[in-house]
This record gives structure tokens, sequence and C-alpha cells, in this order.
């Protein structure tokens, strides 16, 4: 008796201890303020700054690289228009935008017109340094369609040639997430 109320006891202990490794699992411990983001969505808003509707451009990938493709959805902007512009970053349902503002320091957007007419024009925010995030920004169209990159560097060097203007070719880092998302001039 005494025995078999060991094993129950262990089990019960056993059990414990696997439900918490378990629940270890499926948090998410709060990283380092170096850690590396997982993105697996990014959406993009571009509201006119004369006014009238917001359009919205999205990448959605839950397993993230690899596995299943990610899905892309797009919107149609008007030509001759200039924008304000500000992206949303996900961990599954978790907007990790904030986090990325908290850590603004050691992040930076930067914006690559793969192709058509969309122009990137600038950043309108800043980090704790004075240097861009890339949060929100400022956008024109001219005429034709075509596909926008968006892509968050994690520890850039800020202060390289061109960074804080936007040209990634200096920016070192690690890659959070790298994305083109297909738009449409009308
Ligand atoms: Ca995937």
């Amino acid at each position: 008796m005494k025995n078999n109320w060991k094993c129950a006891t262990l089990l019960l202990v056993s059990t414990l201890a696997m439900n918490a490794c378990k629940d270890d699992d499926e948090v998410i411990p709060p990283g380092p303020v170096n850690e590396e983001e997982l993105i697996t969505a990014v959406h993009l808003f571009l509201t006119p700054t004369g006014g009238g509707d917001t359009a919205e451009f999205s990448f959605t990938d839950p397993d993230g690289s690899g596995g299943v493709g990610p899905t892309y959805d797009w919107d149609t902007l008007q030509s001759g228009t200039t924008f304000i512009g500000w992206v949303k970053v996900y961990n599954g349902t978790s907007e990790i935008t904030p986090e990325v503002i908290n850590e603004g320091t050691a992040h930076q957007f930067f914006y690559d017109v793969i192709s058509g007419g969309l122009q990137w024009t600038g950043y309108s925010d800043v980090d704790s340094n004075g240097d861009p995030i890339g949060v929100t920004t400022t956008w024109a169209t001219q005429s034709t369609s075509g596909e926008l990159g968006i892509t968050l560097i994690h520890q850039p060097n800020k202060d390289a040639p061109g960074v804080a203007g936007g040209d990634i070719a200096n920016a070192g880092g690690e890659t959070d997430v790298s994305v083109g998302i297909p738009y449409v001039i009308d």
C-alpha cells in the first residue's frame, strides 16, 4: 500500500512536471533585448494624405519559412497620390510591433520598391537616438502596378552610410523578416 502511494505520488509529480514542461514550451519567454523576433505576418497600411480609404497589404505565413507557403493580400492605390504608411508585424495572433518600437534602437524597417510606380519617400519616426525605426513612413504613387519589399533588420548599424536614409546595403545585422507583396495602381 505504502509503495502504491509512493508510485501514485511519483506519478502525480511526474504528471505535474510534464505539464509544467509542456506549459513552458508553449510560453514564449520574454527574451533579452537582442533576441530576434519571430514574425509570421506583416501588414502595411497606406492612407492617402488628402483623405480616403486606407489600403492594406499583407504577408502571412503561420508556420514560418518552409512548410505551407505564405499567403498575400494586396490592394489598389490611386495614382498621383501621397500616403502615410504604417506597418504592423505579428507572431501568430500577437502583434509584436510595440516590442519592435520599444527596442527601436535595435530595429529598422527597410522598404524596397521591387517593381512599379510606388515610391517610398521616407521615414517618419525615430528611436531614442534620433535614428529611424520605419514603423511609420511616407509614400507616393505614379502609375504602374508592381511589387514592394519590406524587410525588418535586427541590430542594424544605423550609423553606417545611407542606412538612416533607408539604404539597406550597409545595414548589417540579422534579418527578422523580408517579404515582397504585390500592389496595384489604378
Ligand atoms: Ca510557411
